[in-house]
């Protein structure tokens, strides 16, 4: 581990793994060599640690997940190995600069926002609690789009990731697993007499693995993502081929290895996909086949004793087809009794809801789901038989709850409700926010709770500080270890022995210098993707985050284009500079998302070429949010906005990664807002907005945004600036469907918190202006985020949900 055992390493990659002469050597090679060199450092842990827990005498956790946002790295490994001195010092010795070389690692983009980036918080915190677990999902040869800009409008272009290799992951062919899809089913007898079925599937792949490892801090845990690639069925292809079909061969790979070819852009479901729903099934299967094999074949275990050895959690609804696939493995490849097959079931599977909102649960047409998984579709309805007649007992007579509480929906054409499954195949449910856990007992799984209240719990989300605090922003690392000692990487509470230095003069200067060094480093980069410059004095004001009504990016930029107006409108005024920053990607299909792009980009155009306003503002969109930009984002932000309709944010983790990066937050009652502003007190935190009931009593009440409209001047003009094209260069179409939107046709109630919203930015603007005070500010919101790092979200699901120990791994 020392600088010169690593030169050493790395030059010996450079000749032997990337072998290239020293005269044609580019920073890419220096960062293969280096990325070779350090997963070679972790290999021992990693083999001590899955060595260890692979006789199962401690139990497991698998996180079961169709995304996860890992992010770039070769920075995290290094931090995680405390070895970033020696790399810089091996680098340079190399002559090379280490921060140049991490720059050029390509992000794996297998996720689409909030909830693939959890899961990748989850796994550091896991590896860095010691607690034994694996990360199973789907290794996609393109992930989540590139996002370029041209002329405002949102272009996606392919995400080739693997394209240059990925020095990560290591590939076991020799673990692999069948996969089925379609066909029919058939019963027989077996040998004793009894009565059993056989799935004939029309098709047959196969899911390849290939793992990451996911090194823990301090620690000598290091754990495994396993990541399953589909693969055409290596003897179907060679009959093919025996046969002289040589083409059909060729064409069943094709057809193969599609299933794991591309992730889905939406973070919200579309409907009636087959291909996502043989994603899902694919992924999972391969999974659970792993899982039953380390248990018999490897632990030498009874199936009976599953649920004590392993701990199943369900990332939404996405992989809750295991409740089926684990019942079918075990009756009918098993031959377990349904009643055992079924209490090992619910005692393995927990599940984590991540939405509120009716249109993103899951459902699955009938005809799509019993063609492709006819035997699937037999258990559920014999799981929905059995838990209908519990329910009947329960509530005799009351036909209605029946049918509400059905897996099989009836609402417009039959489809399998993917909630209900897997609420009734868990032994927990949580949400992520105490917010969403009430709300979901309240609303979409009110029938659940009544039944079954003991089930329900809440997981507040967190984010790890390695990554979104002492990676990557190493100015207040710095300041942090010389303030509070570095205990607060594995322990973010330590955070609250900044309070007493709030009142420090001196302190509150270094707090800002550190801020507005990152501010640089921020303009700098958006400087190079926009061709904007930003003035790092003036308050950065930043919402990243995916593009979409409910989060209500329009009420940012509503806000906008009224200080434009004012500024407009008295040309001697001055307020406060500001760059309003925005970034996130929309779904390509999402019509609405994709104008509020363009309409952030129109308004940014007009402003920033505008004399008149350019003094005081400018507006940024900050093409390609993702893990790697979001390194330079928090970290320079003052201002974090947090304004979705409330009820309609599960949780929100942005808003925790600014809060422990020192941004003070303006924000609605939603999601995990409502802890923030606990934990920050309420003189600390930018509330405004109707509360999640009053926003269900003006949609009873009938929401009508024209009264809004007229009962506010400052507000009718702004629309009119829009409806007149004077930021689209008087075309009065491009923009209209978002006003339209908002004045007749908005669930998401923007116009209903306008007036709030800009008169909480008046007294946002008030405390800028005093320096003092928001540097006080925001050192007590970074001070008090400790709650929302991911290790106390994983000591939590551990504890509470999973019961799964440290294992110490020793080497
Ligand atoms: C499902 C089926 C078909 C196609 C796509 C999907 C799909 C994919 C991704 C549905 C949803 C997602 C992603 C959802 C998501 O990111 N939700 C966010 O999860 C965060 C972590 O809990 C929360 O903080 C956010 O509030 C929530 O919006």
């Amino acid at each position: 581990m020392t600088a010169e055992a690593l030169r050493q390493a790395v030059a010996d990659h450079l000749l032997y793994s990337i072998a290239r002469p020293a005269a044609v050597l580019t920073p890419e090679h220096y960062y293969r060599a280096l990325a070779l060199a350090v997963r070679d450092r972790m290999q021992r842990r990693w083999m001590a640690t899955t060595q260890d827990w692979l006789d199962l005498s401690n139990k497991v956790t698998c996180y079961l997940s169709a995304e996860f946002l890992m992010g770039p790295q070769l920075g995290n490994n290094l931090l995680n190995l405390q070895i970033e001195d020696q790399a810089r010092e091996a680098l340079a010795m190399l002559g090379q600069d280490l921060d140049e070389i991490i720059a050029v690692e390509p992000e794996p983009g297998l996720g689409n926002g909030g909830l693939g980036r959890l899961a990748a918080c989850y796994l550091d915190s896991m590896a860095t609690l010691e607690r034994p677990s694996i990360g199973y999902g789907i290794r996609y040869e393109f992930g989540i789009f590139k996002q370029e800009i041209q002329e405002g409008w949102q272009v996606e272009k392919t995400d080739n990731w693997l394209v240059r290799g990925n020095p990560w992951e290591i590939d076991k062919p020799d673990a692999s697993y069948l996969v089925n899809w379609g066909g029919h089913t058939e019963t027989y007898e077996d040998v004793t007499g009894k009565f059993r079925v056989r799935w004939i599937p029309q098709r047959v792949l196969q899911g390849v693995s290939y793992d990451t490892p996911v090194q823990g801090y301090g620690v000598n845990t290091c754990n495994t993502l396993t990541l399953w690639s589909a693969r055409a069925v290596e003897s179907f292809a060679l009959e093919a081929f025996n046969t002289g079909d040589f083409y059909k061969a060729v064409d069943e790979e094709v057809i193969s290895e599609t299933v794991s070819k591309v992730l889905y852009p939406n973070d919200e479901p579309e409907a009636g996909k087959r291909l996502r729903l043989l994603q899902q099934y694919f992924f999972v299967t391969c999974s659970l086949q792993d899982i039953l094999r380390i248990h018999t074949d490897r632990a030498n275990l009874p199936l009976s004793a599953l649920p004590q050895k392993w701990a199943i959690q369900l990332n939404d609804t996405h992989p809750s087809i295991a409740v089926a696939e684990l019942m079918r493995l075990l009756i009918d490849d098993h031959q377990m009794s349904w009643d055992e097959a079924w209490s090992i079931t619910v005692a393995t599977f927990g599940y984590t809801n991540h939405t509120l909102l009716p249109e993103a649960l899951e459902t699955w047409p009938l005809s799509i789901f019993g063609e492709a998984l006819p035997r699937h579709l037999e258990l559920i309805y014999e799981i929905n038989n059995r838990f209908l007649d519990e329910v009947r007992a329960r509530f005799p007579g009351d036909e209605e709850r029946i049918s509400r509480m059905s897996l099989i929906g009836e609402d417009g054409g039959k489809s399998v409700r993917m909630a209900h499954l897997a609420t009734v195949g868990s032994h927990a449910v949580n949400g992520v926010a105490a917010l969403h856990s009430e709300l979901l007992k309240a609303s979409v799984l009110k029938d659940f709770y009544e039944l079954w209240p003991e089930k329900f719990g809440n997981v507040t989300n967190g984010v790890t500080p390695r990554r979104f605090l002492a990676l990557s922003n190493p100015g207040l690392r710095q300041l942090l270890d010389e303030t509070v000692g570095d205990g607060w990487l594995t322990d973010l509470t330590r955070l609250r022995g900044l309070e007493s230095y709030a009142d420090d003069a001196s302190f509150r200067e270094r707090w800002r210098e550190v801020k507005r060094a990152n501010k640089s480093r921020l303009a700098e980069f958006v400087h190079s993707s926009t061709g904007i410059e930003l003035d790092p004095t003036w308050m950065f004001d930043v919402q990243v985050k995916r593009i979409h009504e409910y989060k209500r990016q329009h009420l940012m930029v509503l806000h906008i284009i009224s200080l434009y107006n004012k500024l407009k409108n008295s040309p001697g005024l001055s307020i406060p500079p500001r760059a309003f920053i925005f970034g996130g990607k929309a779904a390509p299909g999402y019509f609405m998302a994709k104008r509020i792009i363009k309409m952030i980009n129109a308004v940014g155009e007009t402003v920033n070429s505008d004399p008149d306003v350019n003094r005081c503002m400018k507006v940024v969109f900050l093409p390609n949010f993702n893990v790697k930009s979001a390194h330079l984002v928090y970290p320079a932000a003052n201002l974090s906005e947090q304004i979705s309709t409330a009820g309609k944010e599960a949780s929100g983790t942005g808003n925790m990664k600014f809060m422990i990066n020192g941004a003070l937050t303006i924000g609605t009652l939603d999601g995990a807002n409502v802890e923030i502003r606990e934990e920050a007190g309420p003189e600390n935190f930018f509330l405004f907005g109707l509360t999640e009931d009053q926003v269900e009593r003006v949609k009873s009440d009938g929401y009508r945004p024209a009264a809004f409209v007229e009962n506010d001047p400052e507000l009718a003009e702004v629309l009119q600036l829009i409806a007149e094209g004077r930021f689209t260069h008087g075309d009065t179409e491009i923009l209209r469907p978002v006003l339209d939107s908002l004045l007749h046709h908005d669930p998401f109630l923007a116009l209903a918190d306008y007036r709030a919203y800009v008169d909480c930015q008046a007294k946002v603007s008030a405390a800028w202006e005093d320096g003092d005070r928001w540097s006080h500010m925001s050192i007590l919101n970074t001070a008090r985020s400790g709650k929302f790092s991911s290790d106390r979200a994983i000591a939590e699901y551990c504890d509470d949900i999973w019961k799964v120990w440290p294992m110490e791994v020793d080497l």
